[in-house]
């Protein structure tokens, strides 16, 4: 049975998550009207991941005998300056969610939650994982900097670059 504080901060997260969905959602559909397919299709991806995030967390605190809350949801950024701006963005954004899963880790050690401690683990991985792609497509877009050919070549690409990204991650 989970404790009202785990419970609370699992909600928590569970809104972090439809957050992240939504904001990469709004990105994907940005990148779209801006003719850059190959980025919209990686971040509609990315959002759809997400919420599959979001959705074990809700499954995790039913099963457990706890009340999942599905929260109401800001409207993330309309537009973006650059590419460069929108994946800086994307980073900050991965970068704020590690903190808030490691703080949730640390409540669970605090509370002696083990098994939710158990299941976060998953979440502490995919967070390094996401992270260190976010920096692989920043590393990249600071080499094409604003060369147009480069920025056609990297949408067109990004599927391949970050298939090559993950498994030298791993
Ligand atoms: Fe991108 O992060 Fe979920 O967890």
């Amino acid at each position: 049975m989970l404790i009202g504080k785990i419970q609370d901060a699992l909600n928590e997260q569970i809104k972090i998550e439809a957050e992240s969905s939504q904001i990469y959602l709004a990105m994907a559909s940005w990148a779209e009207t801006e003719g850059l397919g190959g980025t919209a299709q990686f971040l509609y991806k990315h959002s759809d991941e997400e919420r599959m995030h979001m959705l074990k967390l809700v499954q995790y605190v039913n099963e457990r005998g706890g009340k999942a809350l599905i929260p109401q949801l800001s409207q993330p950024a309309i537009g973006y300056k650059s590419l460069t701006n929108l994946f800086q963005t994307l980073l900050n954004h991965e970068i704020m969610v590690s903190g808030e899963i490691n703080n949730l880790v640390d409540i669970c050690l605090t509370e002696k939650d083990y098994t939710t401690h158990n299941f976060l683990q998953w979440y502490v991985a995919e967070q390094i994982e996401e992270e260190a792609l976010a920096r692989t497509i920043m590393d990249k877009l600071s080499m094409i900097g604003e060369d147009k050919g480069g920025l056609y070549l990297f949408d067109r690409d990004i599927d391949s670059i970050l298939i090559t990204a993950n498994s030298e991650n791993q």
